[in-house]
C-alpha cells in the first residue's frame, strides 16, 4: 500500500557519519551504500514538506563506551573530528535538524531520543509518524525506533536504507524482528508514493 507523505512526517537519518563508512574508526559493512538511497527519501520529504532530521553520534573524547574505558567499541565519533562528520554525499536540506546524541560520557546513548532535544522538536513540528534508517541497524537505528514507538510515534523502520553491524549472526535480522514485533513496520522506497 503506498504511503503519502505529509507535514506530519519526519525521516530521521541515523548516524550516517565518517566513522561508519568504510575506512572509518567503526566501519558498518556497505555503510555508505545508503547514501544514494538516503538523499532519495530526502528529496521525497523535502517535496511533500515533511521533515528532516539527522542524529549525530557525538562523544566526549574517553567516552565510556570506548574500549580504553573498558566498553564495547573502538574510539569513533568524537566531538568536532572528521569521523564524526555526516558523510559529505549525502544531501542534507538546509531545514534539516542535526541532533547530537551519545554526549554523556557515561551513557552509551545508541538512541537518538536519549538525552536530546529530538522528541521536542518533533512534537512542535506537528510530527506523528517517523521513518527511520541509517546506521547503525542492531544498534542506534533499532534503539531509535524502538523509543519512537515508546513515545507513541508511528515507525516505519527504512530496510533499503540501513545496514548494521552483525557482531553476532544475525543481529539485524533479529533486530528487525524485535522492532516489527513492537508495532514498527518495515517499508523502502517503493512503498512511498
Ligand atoms: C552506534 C555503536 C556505537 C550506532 C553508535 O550508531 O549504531 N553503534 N555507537
Ligand atoms: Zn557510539
Amino acid at each position: 500500500m503506498p504511503i503519502k507523505i505529509t507535514g506530519a512526517d519526519a525521516l530521521i537519518i541515523i548516524d550516517l557519519q565518517n566513522d561508519f563508512c568504510p575506512g572509518g574508526a567503526l566501519p558498518v559493512p556497505g555503510g555508505d551504500a545508503v547514501v544514494p538511497v538516503i538523499n532519495e527519501y530526502i528529496s521525497i520529504f523535502v517535496n511533500a514538506e515533511g521533515h528532516v532530521f539527522a542524529t549525530r553520534d557525538w562523544h566526549p573524547p574517553g567516552h565510556g563506551s570506548f574500549n580504553e574505558n573498558g566498553g564495547p567499541w573502538p574510539n569513533h565519533c568524537v566531538q568536532g573530528t572528521p569521523g564524526a562528520e555526516i558523510h559529505d554525499g549525502v544531501a542534507l536540506p538546509s531545514s534539516a535538524i542535526i541532533i547530537d546524541a551519545g554526549t554523556d560520557p557515561e551513557l552509551e546513548g545508541y538512541s537518538g531520543f536519549e538525552d536530546t532535544e529530538l522528541e521536542e522538536m518533533l512534537r512542535k513540528k506537528g510530527v506523528t509518524r517517523l521513518f527511520i534508517g541509517g546506521l547503525a541497524t542492531d544498534y542506534c537505528v533499532k534503539h531509535t525506533v524502538l523509543d519512537g514507538l515508546r513515545h507513541g510515534f508511528d515507525v516505519v523502520y527504512l530496510d533499503d536504507a540501513s545496514r548494521g553491524i552483525d557482531a553476532e549472526p544475525d543481529d539485524c535480522e533479529r533486530a528487525i524482528q524485535e522492532m516489527t514485533g513492537l508495532g514498527a513496520v518495515t517499508g523502502t522506497i517503493e512503498d512511498i508514493d
